[in-house]
């Protein structure tokens, strides 16, 4: 059988998808089934007097209406420290607007949303701390005044590099903003519960089933096998899918205090404030380099803002910005450190990249700076700067890390895919052309951290583990069921594993189906983020075949009367080396596998299971090169071309994987030119329609060319790196270095994203207004 890893298989998920036939979670239509609606504050940071849901219950249709004080000891959505927690329902204070106060439940949405209209509430503002600036300003008011302060967490820098900046004959800095984006996954947050006489059944949007199922039974103190968390078909969850949401805990308890089920689900306008958003860190960047642009030196002071309430991821995502602040160079001397801190703003937590993106926008930056001082060519100070291919494992300045990777190479591939000097030319010539757009070249080498494991990290990041699992099952007639602890939202896992499953079997992909998604029917998992399912999951499902191969090889040497060792396996039969005459299908082993009186001492039936607990983690890498043009007149940028070239080590499924870049690369274009997530003097958020919040469509977007290398990771037996967070790690910085570029003539040195047409037209006029 030709192998499938490596073939652009069509997606099995589509067919479903394509007819109207997914099963999100608003699609659920359960006997008896009420809908609940948060009221949220409208207010930035105030004290909550109180809030009266008296004028809600006389709204038609509303059946309820509680605030915090209808449910004593209602648990926390937690916090770092008990002091920082979440309330899952505002008490006395709100922090950010869009919290929820109180929910409503009624027979429809409509009337849920007349109720919610109707709560009152009563509120004494407090001073509203709106930004990171004014968080940081000597005597700024508190979020939580016993903490003193509005810094949750930070890690020092470890020495200030001074004195090897001061070595370095060349210094410059740089002042980066990466803005807060919104996720806005097409489908909002949606869950449901249905609380019965045993079992909890809570259908959540969620990433991590497993994950939501073993919160809600250590909060709900209710045991974990009465609880089964199903997350059906996701429209999108980007990260933000991976936290922990309010509707959770409440669609549980108001199911059980109603005996009925509950579905909540946020209309777009609640989802720009309610989920949590991404990015908002702020950078501040000493680098010092020599007369032919190595960069010798880097300081990296970052501050994070985490908005209201601190999630814990947002705490660590400045961690992993400082552990990928170098990229893919070689500098002798690096030190980062951070601060977390509390704004009147809807809480930050993981957004594509998480972390990452931040610190690969920095190093590039950097790098296009140094190429600006020195004047040595843009590639030529990568070039030079490059951790060579023979240094891997590589040992970074956060200890040993980068698992492999040839920086030269995917450069190497992306020059073959564009005419560098051409285009050299064709910019100096449209500069020289007053009547013609200026013309740049951006370009992103970049080495992301994905395939998230080991264990050992993702425990003291409290979670259970960072192993992931499979199970693979033989029917009786040969049909191959697959189920696994990750849980895809959009990224084709059925499709990924089956590939996987299939070689290893050698059973027809078309006769593979995979369960994931229901902790019901999947055995423990830990769930989907940090481009872990290929390289983690996918190798537990490789492992996972492998042990149900051998003892379906059993099976067959005994139906063959021969030794399982002389037995091959191809092209869904098993046959004796040797003697490709006497085989046997493997219908006939499954079978066999569960007719007890035929299989002699061999125990029935056909399954296995596999956890596998990766020893590192990998990182994938790419160089990206955006060619933009800029229109005079207006500072209107336009992308004429994206060449991507990207290597995640073995590609499983190399149309998959180019979909995951072209979405990737989409979001990061998105942040580069777009989006931003803005609130007023007074905490009031200012994008709250997709009118204000500007997802780009395709119309926006080019063609992307894509290309690749391979360079397998050492980390699984697949040679599998992530890819699902490459695009959006790479991207904003080869566009934003490309409207730099079209610039430089005219001394502009930096712009900040989103680099919108004013902010352009603005840099035009102020470096001189020359055309
Ligand atoms: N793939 C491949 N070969 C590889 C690696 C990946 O063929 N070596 C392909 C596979 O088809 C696989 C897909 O790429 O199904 C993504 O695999 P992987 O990189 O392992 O990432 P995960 O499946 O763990 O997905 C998580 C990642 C993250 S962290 C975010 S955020 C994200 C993303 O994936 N959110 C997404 N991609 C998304 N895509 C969609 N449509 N929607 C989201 O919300």
């Amino acid at each position: 059988m030709t192998s499938l890893v490596g073939a652009s298989v069509v997606r099995k998920e589509d067919p479903n998808l394509l007819t109207g036939r997914g099963t999100y979670v608003d699609n659920l239509q359960l006997p008896r089934m009420l809908h609940m609606a948060f009221a949220r504050s409208v207010e930035a940071h105030a004290r909550l007097r109180s809030v009266d849901v008296s004028a809600a219950l006389r709204v038609p249709g509303v059946v309820a209406a509680y605030t915090a004080a209808d449910f004593p000891g209602l648990p926390s959505l937690g916090g770092p420290a008990p002091a920082l927690e979440r309330p899952t329902l505002a008490v006395d204070t709100v922090r950010f607007v869009g919290e929820p106060i109180a929910v409503v439940v009624a027979r429809d949405r409509y009337a849920a949303a007349d109720g919610v209209a109707a709560v009152q509430a009563d509120y004494e503002p407090l001073p509203v701390v709106p930004s990171l600036d004014a968080a940081l300003a000597d005597g700024a008011p508190l979020l939580f005044p016993d903490l003193g302060t509005n810094v949750v967490n930070q890690i020092p820098l470890a020495d200030d590099a001074e004195a090897e900046l001061a070595a370095a004959p060349r210094r410059a800095s740089l002042h980066l903003v990466n803005q807060r984006l919104a996720p806005a996954p097409m489908e909002p947050m949606a869950a449901a519960a249905d609380w019965g006489p045993t079992t909890l059944t809570v259908w959540a949007s969620c990433q991590a089933p497993h994950s939501v199922r073993n919160r809600l039974s250590a909060l709900l103190g209710k045991p974990s096998h009465e609880i089964r968390v199903i997350a059906p078909d996701v429209g999108g969850g980007f990260g933000a899918k991976a936290a922990w949401y309010p509707e959770f805990v409440l669609a549980a308890l108001v199911s059980r205090r109603l005996g009925r089920p509950v579905k909540a689900m946020e209309t777009r306008s609640e989802n720009l404030v309610a989920m949590t958003h991404g990015r908002d860190q702020v950078d501040d960047i000493e680098v010092g380099f020599d007369d032919e642009g190595r960069i010798l030196a880097l300081r990296v002071a970052i501050t994070q803002g985490v908005g209201g309430y601190p999630y814990g991821d947002a705490v660590g995502l400045p961690f992993l910005t400082m552990i990928m602040a170098a990229g893919c160079y070689r500098i002798p001397k690096v030190v980062a450190g951070f601060k977390a801190v509390l704004t009147n703003t809807t809480p930050v937590s993981a957004y594509r990249g998480a972390g990452r993106p931040e610190g690969s926008y920095l190093i590039e930056r950097v790098v296009d700076l140094v190429a600006d001082e020195t004047g040595v060519d843009p590639l030529e100070v990568r070039r030079r700067n490059f951790i060579p291919a023979e240094a891997f494992p590589f040992t970074t300045h956060m200890g040993p890390m980068y698992d492999s990777g040839d920086y030269q190479k995917s450069l190497a591939k992306l020059l073959e895919m564009i005419d560098y000097d051409a285009l050299r030319e064709e910019q100096a010539a449209a500069r020289d052309d007053p009547a013609r757009p200026l013309v740049g070249l951006g370009f992103s080498t970049f080495v992301e951290l994905g395939g998230v494991g080991p264990s050992a990290m993702m425990e003291g990041f409290g979670m259970l583990g960072g192993w992931e699992s499979a199970s693979a099952r033989v029917n009786p007639d040969g049909g191959v069921v697959l189920a696994v602890g990750t849980s895809p939202h959009g990224q084709g896992h059925e499709t990924m594993f089956s590939q996987i499953a299939a070689d290893v079997l050698q059973v027809p992909f078309e006769r593979i189906t995979v369960v994931h998604g229901d902790t019901a029917a999947v055995q423990e998992g830990i769930g989907t983020f940090g481009s872990r399912s290929t390289p983690v999951g996918g190798e537990a499902v490789k492992r996972a075949s492998a042990r149900l191969l051998e003892k379906a090889t059993q099976i067959a040497a005994h139906i063959l009367e021969a030794a399982p060792q002389d037995l091959q396996v191809e092209d869904g039969r098993f046959t004796v080396k040797g003697s490709p005459d006497r085989g046997v299908d493997w219908p006939e082993v499954a079978n066999k596998a569960y007719r007890p009186t035929q299989l002699g001492d061999i125990e029935a039936g056909l399954e296995a299971t596999a956890r596998f607990d990766p020893n590192s983690l990998t990182f994938p890498s790419g160089a990206h090169c955006c060619v933009v043009e800029v229109d005079r007149d207006t500072g209107r940028v336009r992308i004429r071309r994206y060449v991507a070239v990207d290597d995640c080590g073995t590609v499983i499924n190399p149309m998959m994987a180019q979909g995951q870049i072209m979405g990737g690369v989409a979001m990061g274009i998105a942040q580069a030119l777009y989006e931003k997530v803005a609130y007023g003097a007074d905490g009031q958020p200012l994008t709250t329609t997709l009118a204000e919040y500007l997802v780009p469509s395709a119309a926006e977007l080019p063609r992307f060319e894509l290309g690749h290398t391979v360079t397998p990771t050492p980390a699984n037996s697949l040679g599998a790196k992530g890819i699902g967070e490459s695009g959006a790690t790479a991207a904003p910085q080869a566009v934003v270095n490309a409207v730099v570029d079209a610039l430089s003539h005219l001394g502009v040195r930096d712009l900040e994203m989103p680099v919108t047409p004013e902010r352009v037209w603005r840099a035009m006029q102020t470096n001189g207004g020359a055309r």
